[in-house]
């Protein structure tokens, strides 16, 4: 004879199978990459913090240039000159900041990527953060995640560390949104080594994301479901064998649970 909270278990598992799965993949950095800037609501840029400091929504520019050969997108030397434009870039996985050296290199400059928004409520933001070069010369990095300009993730990324971050942020977005994700060649002075902090010695990273919808029922229809498996569960229940009852009285519990 099942109890009463077997009946609830049983009761949940069948709304969960009812209830129609209605999240949906809306952008996928990786799958969604594109040699056509604004594809997938997907754009790749920088910001340069040494020029213009405090990151805001305005100060992230598209790159000009697209390398086919390497499908990576890069900044023209008119945008960033030339000494700071030899590696920074953004590609299918990742990207590679600029900073301040190694060599001439003078700006530091976020390797970036913005997905716009093209729906309306929460999502869920999966992300995938770590280093591809490892070498232990170098100072690392700090991966920046902001919804229309607001920091809402950031965080330092050895640079010997290729198993990185994996995890989500639940977010409430509308059409328009912004989400940038941006390469920060920021890390830490390497012991013995002259290299600025800021320097992108070595930079190059993993950063990929996708997002889904996270349907919510209307509190209407929720609490009409959760009434009527409140309803039959407490039928259910009352015909079940009253296990109080049973303790005073096993010969008339017994009886009841055969009625
Ligand atoms: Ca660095």
């Amino acid at each position: 004879m099942r109890t009463m909270w077997q009946w609830v278990g049983s009761c949940l598992v069948a709304l969960a199978t009812a209830w129609p799965a209605q999240a949906a993949l809306v952008a996928d950095s990786v799958l969604d990459y594109s040699a056509v800037q604004g594809a997938g609501g997907w754009s790749y840029g920088y910001f340069n913090h040494t020029a213009l400091g405090t990151y805001s929504s305005a100060g992230f520019t598209a790159f000009a240039l697209y390398d086919a050969g390497d499908e990576r997108w890069h900044a023209s030397a008119a945008q960033v000159g030339a000494q700071n434009n030899v590696y920074l870039s953004t590609n299918r996985f990742g990207g590679h900041p600029n900073g301040l050296g190694p060599d001439s290199q003078d700006a530091n400059i976020w390797a970036m990527r913005r997905w716009v928004s093209d729906v309306d409520g929460p999502v869920r933001l999966s992300f995938d953060l770590r280093k591809i070069n490892t070498n232990p010369a170098a100072g690392g990095v700090t991966g920046h995640i902001f919804v229309d300009g607001v920091e809402v993730f950031s965080s330092f990324i050895a640079t010997t560390d290729d198993a990185g971050i994996q995890s989500f942020l639940m977010l409430d977005v509308g059409v328009g949104t912004l989400i940038d994700f941006a390469i920060d060649p920021t890390g830490v002075v390497v012991p013995g080594r002259a290299d600025h902090v800021e320097s992108a010695r070595a930079d190059g990273t993993h950063f990929s994301a996708n997002i889904v919808t996270v349907e919510v029922p209307e509190p209407a229809s929720l609490g009409l479901v959760l009434a009527g498996l409140c309803g039959f569960c407490a039928v259910r229940g009352a015909r079940q064998p009253r296990r109080r009852a049973a303790g005073f009285n096993p010969a008339a519990s017994s009886s009841a649970g055969r009625a």
